[in-house]
């Protein structure tokens, strides 16, 4: 064997570490401990330590170095969704592979982990809502509808409809591409949704601290219509959410259970899930925690997210801040969705105008108002290591760039944990 290549590997990953760990750089993990925990999502190029499309072998090394040195939470991006563990039905339809790598990984860095997600409209496989019932007249290759314009999306710098196109939605279960065909009654569906969390959960009971539920399943258009239209809240009813809850409990039941949505900066948004939650509540359903996204962008302030946390708050459940990135693309400040569809149109346009200061400043802000409210939130997590592994990288939305040097933003936020002055 040429011990050749064996070496250089092994300078390169030692380098790569020791750029990331660098003695005087601030941890974020360490300075707001006590008040929370700060995570990260990660994908199996972190968990398995393998090159990808995206990242060389010495960036990833460097990936791996910045997540241990920085995090002490972890989440899979998109390991534990339906469509990647349970791609095919029956008792072998299911890959466990890349997410035992993600529990396995939190497990030797001695991180806590959240598994994501149990239940959702999006990245769900045909076969689970497939069976021998027609479709309503209405579901036949009818698409998503387009959003009503009634809901503001642009003073709160949150998610709204307004970036949703007609007939684009956000995957198999519904939106884009929505199954249409024979439906699944209520009752197989309840029992394909029962073996899933009962299988997922099980397997991890003990390791997953904290599971999303459900994700996502209020509605952005209107006032009225407190759940989005999906395959589950069709088949089943809106009780499709307490059951959730339901089989998730009985799978684990010393998980932390969460409701994970986003958009709750906006006002009307907010309202539903906390109109959701009450009813919940109300049924004794077990729901323990709420996410709230936070996909937003540069013009959200401290007044936003801080009148954001105070109404989630007098739900008295813990609040965790599930998928933290701030926008900085021109295309995002005017309506942001985290849809995935949706996505393309709020990276376009390039970044807006001294780019790196708000996004500064807006991290700067959001944080003071976790830091206010630390008592209600226990977990902030980014949604990504750095600005080339996001899901929205043209937007350049985290505190990384893509060589993991730290941008203004992580100064920014190291700066909110000790109660700075904003500029
Ligand atoms: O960041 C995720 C991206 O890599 C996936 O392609 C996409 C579809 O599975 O999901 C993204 O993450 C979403 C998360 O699971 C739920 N909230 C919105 C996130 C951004 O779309």
């Amino acid at each position: 064997m040429n011990p050749i290549p064996r070496i250089s590997w092994l300078s390169a990953a030692l380098l790569a570490t020791a750029t990331a760990v660098a003695a005087d750089k601030p941890v974020l993990k360490d300075v707001y401990k006590g008040k929370f925990e700060v995570g990260v999502a990660i994908n199996r190029s972190v968990t398995m330590g393998a090159a990808g499309m995206r990242r060389s072998q010495e960036q990833v090394n460097s990936d791996i170095a910045l997540v241990k040195e920085q995090f002490n939470q972890v989440v899979a991006e998109n390991e534990m969704k339906w469509e990647s563990i349970h791609p095919r039905a029956g008792a072998d339809g299911f890959n466990f592979g890349p997410a035992d790598a993600l529990v396995a990984f939190g497990q030797s860095n001695r991180m806590s982990i959240a598994g994501h997600t149990l239940v959702w409209h999006s990245q769900t496989p045909t076969w689970v809502f497939a069976g021998t019932n027609p479709p309503p007249a209405s579901a036949t290759n009818a698409p998503v509808p387009p959003p009503a314009p009634a809901v503001a999306t642009n003073s709160t710098g949150t998610n709204g409809p307004g970036a949703r196109r007609p007939g684009f939605g956000p995957g198999f279960g519904g939106g884009f591409g929505r199954y249409n065909g024979p439906r699944a009654s209520r009752e197989e569906l309840l029992e394909r949704m029962r073996d899933h969390i009962h299988t997922v959960a099980g397997r991890y009971k003990g390791k997953v601290k904290v599971w999303d539920v459900v994700n996502e399943a209020l509605s952005d258009s209107g006032t009225t219509n407190v759940l989005r239209s999906s395959l589950w809240s069709e088949i089943i009813g809106p009780d499709f959410i307490a059951k959730a809850f339901q089989y998730a409990h009985e799978a684990d039941p010393a998980a932390i259970l969460r409701y994970n949505d986003y958009g709750l900066e906006n006002p009307m948004k907010r309202q539903k899930l906390i109109t959701m939650v009450r009813q919940l509540q109300a049924q004794k359903v077990p729901i323990h925690a709420i996410g709230s996204q936070a996909h937003i962008n540069v013009s959200t302030t401290f007044e936003i997210m801080d009148q954001t946390l105070a109404e989630i708050a007098t739900l008295g459940l813990p609040i965790h801040i599930t998928e933290l990135d701030i926008n900085t693309a021109q295309g995002g400040q005017r309506a942001t969705g985290a849809d995935v569809a949706a996505n393309a149109a709020t990276t376009q346009g390039g970044q807006v105008s001294d780019a790196d200061k708000k996004l500064a400043d807006a991290y700067e802000a959001v944080f003071r108002a976790f830091v206010k409210h630390d008592k209600s939130i226990d977990i902030v997590t980014f949604w990504g290591v750095n600005d080339a592994v996001s899901w929205r990288a043209q937007g350049k939305p985290l505190v990384f760039d893509g060589d993991n040097k730290p941008k203004p933003a992580f100064a920014a936020v190291i700066r909110a944990a000790t109660g700075g002055q904003l500029k």
